[in-house]
């Protein structure tokens, strides 16, 4: 038994019997109201999903167990499962122990990179990313399992083996596809001897004599990992595994919601952005060139990419964290100082558009820049690696949800025929 599975069996009893009497004292205890705006406005604000392992305000971005994700900037995708998993980081053995776990599961099955030679060469890496994940729903713990017939007290564990294979897997096959995507020659075999993160740069093959590029994908992999649980790809990952479809399944359509440009593909819209920006004036604009550019993009009724959030009110936390370490390396390079440019002027130009509620920069604005800086300058990658970060929180989500045993996720949906009688009855 693997040591977060011991220790997750030592506190699910206690989170059990927490979730049981909460709603047993409290269960008709009101805690949202639904206006018609929320209905019409994609549900924002509407509290009703459960989610302990990470919380996101609006004046404070993200914090993970309650920790704001600015102290967790030394931290490694090791430290964050257990984090996310069990409120509390491990102590070096425990995080070793992981270290391992993780490695010893980095197989990907042949069969899966024969499915993703059958695709066209210009397929989207995230399509390719997803289809993949597909390909090794076969090996599912969690299938395997219900297949016998478990109780229904033990799918956690099947899902928490689901959840590290896929962890593991996934840098495998993120790596993979970025080699055959975009030519950079044969699949590089991991090092089991590596933590996650070094394991997955060396296995990406950029150049690194520094170990920069190393320690920017374990800050890429803890960032992105969690965002609590109302994002596109954690509410789709959620939604799809309530109905105990596993991990596989769940986090494939997860990703497919990633890969939109209002989501994930932001970051790979927005380095084309500031590239363009670049481009058009023959290098680092000043600031009255960028105000210009971004009034133009708005008027041709396009969105400035990085820009904005559907919670936050602030500048995004994560982009401060990637804006400290572009600092600390990357302050010569003129696309970092073009987005440090951009930061100084487009928060005043939104803030002067009446129906933008968040002038500020989301984590996007800023990391398809460093990227950049290391030589990953296939845009259409960056998303794929936001989904191998992301892939970490989901699917610890989905971990403490079958945990507590939560019910196939089921709103209850109304016709503008009943909210014109609902609002003729408040009137
Ligand atoms: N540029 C131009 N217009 C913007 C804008 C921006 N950066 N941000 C918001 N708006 C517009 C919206 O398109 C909307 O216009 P309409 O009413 O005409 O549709 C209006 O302002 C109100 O939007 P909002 O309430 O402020 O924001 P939403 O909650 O609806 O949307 C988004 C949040 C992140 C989708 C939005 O700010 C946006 O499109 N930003 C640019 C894309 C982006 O950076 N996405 C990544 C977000 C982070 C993330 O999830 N990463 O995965």
């Amino acid at each position: 038994m693997s040591v977060l599975e011991e220790r997750l069996a030592g506190v699910i009893p206690g989170l059990r019997e927490e979730a049981k009497s909460l709603a047993k004292e409290h269960g008709t205890k009101v805690i949202s109201q639904v206006t018609v705006s929320q209905v019409y406005g994609g549900m924002r604000g509407v509290r009703g999903l459960l989610c302990d392992t990470s919380s996101v305000e609006p004046e404070t971005g993200l914090k993970i167990r309650g920790r704001p994700v600015k102290e967790l900037v030394d931290c490694s995708p090791e430290d964050i499962i257990h984090l996310l998993l069990l409120g509390e980081l491990p102590d070096p053995v425990t995080k070793r122990d992981i270290q391992a776990d993780l490695a010893a599961r980095r197989e990907v099955p042949e069969n899966v990179w024969k499915v993703l030679d059958a695709l066209p060469e210009e397929t989207h890496p995230m399509t390719m990313l997803s289809v993949g994940l597909l390909a090794m729903q076969g090996e599912s713990a969690f299938a395997k399992a219900y297949a016998k017939g478990i109780r229904k007290d033990e799918y956690w564990r099947s899902t928490l083996e689901d959840a590290l294979d896929i962890i593991a897997r996934i840098t495998v096959l993120a790596a993979g596809i970025y080699r055959k995507r975009f030519n950079k020659g044969p699949r590089i075999p991991g090092d089991k001897k590596l933590p996650l993160a070094l394991n997955f740069a060396r296995m990406l093959g950029v150049e690194d004599t520094s170990g920069e590029f190393a320690d920017l994908m374990r800050l890429y992999l803890v960032l992105h990992s969690d965002h609590e649980s109302g994002n596109v790809s954690a509410a789709t990952t959620a939604t799809v595994n309530s109905a105990l479809s596993d991990l596989y399944y769940s986090l494939s359509a997860g990703l497919n919601g990633l890969a939109g440009p209002l989501h994930g593909l932001a970051n790979q819209e927005c380095l084309k952005w500031v590239l363009m920006v670049h481009e058009r004036f023959g290098g680092v604009p000043s600031l009255e060139e960028i105000e210009k550019f971004a009034w133009e993009t708005l008027e041709a009724g396009k969105v400035i990419p990085g820009y904005g959030h559907a919670v936050l009110r602030v500048t995004d936390p994560r982009f401060e964290a990637f804006f400290d370490f572009g600092k600390k390396y990357c302050m010569q390079d003129e696309i970092f100082q073009t987005v440090v440019r951009i930061f100084e002027t487009v928060p005043n130009v939104l803030r002067q558009v009446k129906k933008i509620k968040d002038p500020w920069p989301n984590v996007d604005a800023i990391s398809g820049s460093l990227l950049y800086h290391y030589g990953v300058t296939e845009f259409p990658f960056y998303t794929v690696l936001f989904g191998v970060s992301r892939a970490i929180g989901v699917t610890c989500q989905a971990v403490l949800a079958r945990a507590l045993g939560m019910p196939i996720i089921r709103p209850k949906s109304v016709t503008t025929q009943w909210l014109k009688q609902e609002v003729a009855k408040k009137d």
